[in-house]
């Protein structure tokens, strides 16, 4: 029986701040969306790290990163885990990079300890999993999994009109490996709660079940311009009064229904946004969430059949695409087991939980054994420049990773002095 050692807490720690400084924003937080210079700047630092590690690195045609730490036997599938570096605009220091560098801090210490495992390791970085810029989330793991296509992935545009594969290409990201259609042993991805239970609960560990559905749209409401001192109020068609009533209703579906959904309006644009001028056209994103597939429709047609009533009140077109649709997902439950397993292994208080958040792991789940690793963030705050983690708790989530990761890849010799578990 391999003894197992623990992680370093410090040298997680370390990297973490180290990571966060690369984007750094002035209020404590990370802004460093999906394949800009800074995206660049953390992939190099990962991919040095990961080398440093003795990690052989690949990247495929939509840019994720796969270090690879060999195994006893080369033929085997990898055991992945991983996550994502790229953040929301006014993003934490925590979400998604956790995962990535808790899969290096597992290589380095493995390596420390001498621990060889029969299945190759490899630790992911997943492109644009935000979708803050290019706007359909996870991009990089649907194209893995076969769940979007490649091309449709790379033909995205942000808001500037820049193509993602075009992005990619300047940032030296565009690889060559293929994208997907590997075995994979198992996926496991640790990442912060991004919600309040488990430090409500002073609880440790969160052994993830599942994740709800997601369903997104991008809606134009289209009225006509006009001078905002000469055009009567009666004769006006005001696409931004649509748009405004639009989200005030879209807001009011959610507390219909139990339990509740979630409908967020994240993003809005007004044409042509002049002070003087009665907006033309405005377009909103919806971002629609709940763990039961079927509510989630009816909450789709209910709010398209809202926003089409309020359009034709007020004489205006309105053009409501679904851009995303994740049905919920529910993790293997020998993953979850694993996770509650290592944690009573270690000592750690568990408790299982579900996403409220999507996750790379949610696409993963549809190809391999998948589970996820939380750990408690302060207030349950994120996507928000003030989220944080413990570090003790970061390294009890490292240390569940090592666990359920080196079960899974099975480990070979050890060297001495490896630590007891
Ligand atoms: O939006 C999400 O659920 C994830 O944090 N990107
Ligand atoms: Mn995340
Ligand atoms: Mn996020």
């Amino acid at each position: 029986m391999t003894r197992i050692p623990r992680t370093d807490e410090r040298r997680l720690w370390d990297s973490l701040m180290e990571m966060a400084r690369i984007g750094a924003t002035p209020g404590g937080g990370v802004g460093r969306l999906a394949l800009t210079d800074l995206d660049r700047e953390a992939r190099d630092l990962f991919v040095r790290w990961a080398e440093d590690a003795g990690c052989t690195v690949r990247i495929d045609r939509i840019g994720n990163i796969f270090a690879r730490r060999s195994g006893g036997d080369e033929s085997l599938p990898p055991v992945m885990t991983g996550s994502h570096l790229d953040t929301q605009p006014l993003g934490g220091r925590f979400d998604g990079i956790f995962g990535v560098l808790a899969g290096l801090e597992v290589v380095r210490t493995l390596n420390d300890a001498g621990i060889a495992t029969r299945h190759p390791i490899e630790v992911v970085v997943w492109t644009d999993e935000e979708g803050a810029r290019f706007r359909a989330g996870t991009a990089g793991s649907s194209a893995f999994t076969g769940l979007r296509s490649v091309d449709d992935m790379l033909a995205l545009r942000d808001p500037d009109g820049k193509t993602l594969g075009a992005e990619l290409a300047r940032i030296g990201y565009a690889g060559n490996a293929p994208v997907g259609g590997m075995a994979v042993a198992a996926f496991f991805e640790a990442h912060i709660e991004q919600g309040p239970i488990l430090e409500a609960e002073g609880t440790t560990i969160g052994a993830v079940q599942g994740a709800q559905g997601q369903r997104c749209f991008l809606v134009t409401v289209e009225g006509e311009e006009g001078h905002a001192g000469t055009m009567p109020m009666d004769r006006r068609r005001d696409a931004l009064l649509g748009a405004a009533r639009m989200v005030d209703a879209l807001n009011a579906i959610a507390f219909r229904h139990r339990p509740m959904p979630v409908i967020t309006v994240g993003s809005l644009r007004v044409r042509p946004d002049s002070p003087n001028t009665i907006p033309g056209a405005v377009t909103f994103t919806i971002d629609s969430r709940h763990p039961d597939d079927a509510t989630l429709d009816r909450v789709g047609a209910e709010m398209r059949s809202t926003c089409e009533d309020i359009a034709r009140d007020l004489d205006l077109a309105l053009v409501m695409t679904e851009t995303s649709h994740r049905a919920s997902v529910s993790f293997d439950p020998d993953c979850v087991e694993a996770v509650r397993r290592a944690a009573a292994r270690l000592g750690h208080t568990c408790r299982d939980i579900y996403s409220g958040a999507g996750h790379d792991a949610c696409n993963m789940a549809h190809i391999t054994p998948t589970g996820m690793i939380f750990v408690p963030c302060e207030k349950g705050i994120s996507h928000n420049e003030k989220e944080n983690a413990r570090p003790e708790d970061l390294a009890a989530g490292a240390d569940v990773l090592l666990h359920v990761l080196v079960e899974r890849a099975g480990a070979g010799a050890a060297s001495p002095g490896a630590s007891t578990v």
